[in-house]
């Protein structure tokens, strides 16, 4: 299954039980980072005006962080022999090893310039036990260790979240089953996201997940206020 297969939904109105998640929009992420998704840079805009409906009806925006520690264990560095991209599976790591990214405080783990973060509601930083690595804003890769945010978003009696940014086939991919798993209905935003694309396969299982989720796909022309 490719980009193309996907059925869209057709128009979809924000209501006061939706929230937006904006993924890991850093700069590592981007053309030239340390862990570059192509395109990456390309749908920064495109999220800005989304923030722009979401705050304009007073909506929930959440950003996430992928914020690492130096030594992370999900970085072909910390595997003596590794390389970036090579396939590892550890308890909480995998499929495969990364180059170092996102290190706590660093430029690369900022936000995109020009992302527009002011108006968030809450800023979510994941990936910070040395061990564990976090893809899902809702649950680490130990499939156990809640974020907090399945939580948060429930007291505020969120029902239904719009996905979007980096990188498609991890980070929102895993953060947008993962919000099904926890009762949330969820609108995969498919212009919005770019996808890394290693190992080759990783985009159409991704997309065929999700598919078996019941996950609602759309492109952001489609999202009213
Ligand atoms: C991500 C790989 C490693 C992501 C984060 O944000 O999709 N991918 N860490
Ligand atoms: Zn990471």
């Amino acid at each position: 299954m490719q980009i193309e297969d996907i059925k869209l939904a057709g128009f979809i109105e924000i209501t006061d039980k939706d929230a937006l998640l904006v993924v890991d929009v850093q700069n590592d992420f981007l053309p030239g980072g340390a862990l570059p998704v192509a395109d990456g840079d390309q749908i920064i805009l495109g999220i800005n005006e989304l923030i722009s409906k979401f705050h304009d009806s007073d909506n929930i925006i959440v950003f996430t962080q992928d914020w690492h520690p130096a030594d992370h264990q999900s970085f072909a560095s910390a595997h003596l022999g590794k390389n970036p991209y090579e396939v590892f599976e550890a308890p909480g790591i995998g499929p495969v090893l990364w180059p170092d990214h996102c290190v706590q405080g660093s430029h690369g783990a900022s936000f995109a310039p020009g992302l527009q973060t002011v108006n968030a509601t809450l800023i979510l930083q994941k990936g910070f036990h040395k061990a564990i690595d976090s893809y899902s804003a809702f649950l680490e890769n130990d499939k156990t260790t809640e974020t907090g945010l399945a939580t948060f978003l429930q007291s505020l009696e969120i029902k239904r979240v719009f996905v979007c940014g980096l990188a498609l086939d991890y980070c929102v991919y895993f953060t947008a089953v993962d919000a099904r798993s926890f009762g949330f209905e969820v609108i995969f935003i498919l212009d919005l996201t770019k996808p890394v694309n290693s190992p080759p396969d990783s985009v159409p299982k991704a997309l065929q997940s999700m598919v078996g989720h019941k996950i609602t796909f759309v492109t952001s022309d489609q999202i009213l206020s």
